[in-house]
């Protein structure tokens, strides 16, 4: 990150501006938890150091010692095999994930503690204690078998983030069956695509979910997806709305009836360790989306630890976490993590910004929520609302921040810092994958100081580097791929279907390590700071830049909101800088100026040759900005490829219509 003592010449704008650069004048800040978090955290600095230690030097100790506080049916008699590139963990194990979830808890007192709070977009509450959930999940599993639901067949799940979705996979776990959630945003060719290559008999889908106070006709998808997938044979559907939905006689049942039908009575299944849990579909930078394909026993482990170690969870903690379940976030911190820990879990339905942007602090005020873990896109979407909202709601019960999805500039984690979190909350940056299953590098809020802008440090048991193309181990501070050097519990364990991308795409880039796809670049403390995908990251005039990195300098200047940033061809430099940016409010975007401050903040190497001033950026649902298109746009060629998972496909136009500065 870059120090810029040059741009104290306009530190004294008023308002936001001042923060911006506030916030930039510390991008070296090392932000140390306060004595009052660290003197109740569950893991202290040396104890990190400890067990790091110890997980990389006796792996078999370490990990059983973790796997031990679990219920198992058959302990395992080996916790790795290992045959590259190919894992499994907890080997000869039985156990089931739902059991350890609900029963479990239950059986250790939880049962009248709540365990979802789940608010929905209207306001509406509903409350599940530990002891409801489970009876509800056994109501569940028995509907499934009702269905012919048998261990090891793909249930495809549709569904708003009602708390149904959560019970409809613990329900598949406590059966076998394998579940593949797809993010309700998604379109009917992209829902018909994935249940054709999870080939999936049943799916489990709603009426509606509410979406910015309007409602989203899941079931109509549904039905033009199962004329696209043959194979489908009987849909569940969750009355959301009014359930007036057109019912196809012999193929659809409502979730509530099959529920009502089904006894609560139900023991759930000892599973193999390594039985699949779910599939979740991803996309790589070619081909199709991948099913990335999960198993039991390992995914139980790494969750369940890394949730109760970076969220530091306590007995009578609220946790909220805003992923959706359609996202690996969502299956991992929203639903099986937290739960395993016995934690009480917070789920809410709807958009950030309805009725208006101040939303989430309506929920963490309401439901006084202590830990709360969302995405950068969301935390720069806030503060461009100004300071006004968070601070006319209670935010005093929240104590510990998270954030995860993509780089974090520093602009926006000291915003979350002090705004959101009052300066008292620590803010974890964690970086891991659909593929990693669990959190791979952070900060232990107690153990560690946080570095805006870089993740930090690796989770027990995980063995990061940085590498060149070529295999090379890079020393400080020199930016490289991030790999990780040897397996852990929750990884993916193939591609759904196809062996030989998971081969490929993961440990065949470089022979004998994992290979994330991120360029990352680790300092002297050993803190890792990931830049994004390696396909963003530009190469000019032989010399590195993130895409983040200059993104940063652009969102600090003060008349920038949001910027992207990809490379174009160049017959002189390899590949030069294109920003497209979003001005702050009503101001205007001035190139020289824009230019002249990317030079300062990372040198003139770093000064875009063409900005595009835009109005939105293309994103995903889930908040990805697609690159891909924009350096389409920045090359001056036609948009090729797939713009369906765009959140606004029109954007596009509109910035191509747009002549560059
Ligand atoms: C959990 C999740 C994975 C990609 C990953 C990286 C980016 C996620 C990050 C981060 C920097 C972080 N990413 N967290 N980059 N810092 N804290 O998001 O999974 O949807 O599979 O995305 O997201 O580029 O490779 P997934």
């Amino acid at each position: 990150m870059t120090q810029s003592p040059s741009s104290t010449g306009t530190q004294t704008q008023p308002g936001p501006a001042s923060d911006h650069i506030d916030a930039l004048l510390h991008e070296n800040r090392v932000i140390a938890p306060s004595d009052a978090f660290r003197e109740r955290a569950r893991y202290s600095t040396q104890d990190y150091d400890r067990l790091y230690r110890q997980s990389l030097d006796d792996p078999d100790t370490f990990w059983s010692g973790v796997a031990g506080e679990l219920h198992w049916f058959t302990p395992w008699t080996q916790v790795l095999d290992w045959q590259p590139p190919h894992a499994q963990w907890f080997v000869g194990g039985q156990t089931n994930i739902a059991f350890n979830a609900l029963d479990r808890n239950v059986a250790r007192g939880l049962g009248d503690k709540r365990a979802v709070v789940w608010e929905g977009e209207d306001g509406e509450v509903r409350t599940f204690t530990y002891a409801e959930l489970l009876r509800e999940v056994k109501r569940a599993a028995n509907a499934l078998l009702a269905l012919g639901v048998q261990a090891g067949d793909r249930v495809t799940l549709y569904l708003p983030l009602v708390p149904e979705a959560a019970i409809a996979m613990l329900a598949c776990a406590r059966i076998g069956a394998v579940h593949s959630v797809v993010f309700g945003g998604f379109s009917v060719s992209a829902l018909a695509d994935r249940i054709t290559d999870a080939q999936s008999r049943v799916l489990i889908t709603a009426d509606a979910g509410q979406r910015r106070g309007a409602l989203v006709n899941l079931k109509a998808n549904a039905d033009a997806a199962a004329a696209l997938a043959p194979g489908l044979e009987k849909m569940l559907v969750v009355c959301r709305a009014d359930c007036d939905a057109p019912m196809q006689e012999g193929r659809d049942v409502f979730w509530h009836d099959a529920l009502n039908a089904a006894s609560d009575d139900h023991e759930a299944q000892a599973l193999d360790s390594e039985h699949p849990l779910f599939i979740l579909y991803t996309s790589g930078s070619t081909g199709k989306p991948k099913g990335v394909q999960h198993t039991t026993g390992g995914y139980m482990v790494g969750t369940y630890l890394t949730t109760q170690a970076v969220f530091d969870l306590r007995d009578d903690d609220v946790y909220w976490c805003t992923a959706d379940v359609g996202w690996i976030t969502g299956h991992s911190y929203s639903v099986y993590g937290p739960l395993l820990n016995g934690a009480t879990v917070v789920m809410y339905e709807g958009a950030p910004n309805h009725p208006d942007w101040g939303r989430f602090w309506d929920v963490v005020q309401k439901h006084r929520v202590t830990i709360l873990y969302t995405a950068p896109t969301a935390i720069r979407a806030i503060m461009r609302q100004g300071d006004e909202l968070p601070a006319s709601r209670d935010l005093s019960s929240l104590r510990l921040l998270g954030s995860v999805g993509e780089p974090i500039n520093p602009e926006a984690w000291m915003w979350y810092y002090r705004v959101i979190g009052g300066e008292r909350c620590p803010v974890v940056d964690t970086w891991w994958q659909t593929e990693t299953g669990s959190i791979m590098l952070t900060t232990l809020p107690g153990a560690h100081a946080s570095k805006p802008g870089s993740a930090g440090l690796p989770m027990f048991g995980i063995e990061p580097a940085i590498m060149t193309h070529t295999g090379e181990e890079l020393g400080p501070d020199d930016g490289g791929l991030l790999v990780i050097k040897r397996p852990w519990p929750s990884m993916l364990r193939t591609v759904y279907g196809d062996d030989e991308r998971y081969r490929k795409t993961y440990w065949g880039e470089i022979e004998g390590v994992y290979f994330a796809g991120d360029g990352a670049r680790r300092d002297r403390d050993g803190y890792i700071t990931v830049t994004g995908r390696v396909d963003d990251v530009l190469n000019v005039s032989g010399h590195r830049l993130g895409t983040m990195e200059i993104e940063s300098a652009l969102v600090s200047h003060p008349s920038v909101s949001e910027a992207a940033v990809v490379g174009r061809p160049d017959d002189v430099k390899g590949e030069c800088v294109v920003a497209f940016v979003l001005p702050q409010g009503d101001r205007t975007i001035d190139p020289a100026e824009l230019r002249a401050h990317v030079s300062r903040e990372i040198g003139a190497l770093a000064r875009p040759d063409a900005i595009y001033v835009a109005d939105a950026l293309p994103k995903t649902r889930s908040g990805k900005i697609m690159r891909r298109f924009l350096r389409q746009i920045a090359a001056g060629k036609e948009i090729q490829g797939d713009t369906s998972t765009l959140e606004d496909p029109g954007v596009l136009d509109r910035i191509a219509a747009t002549d560059p500065v």
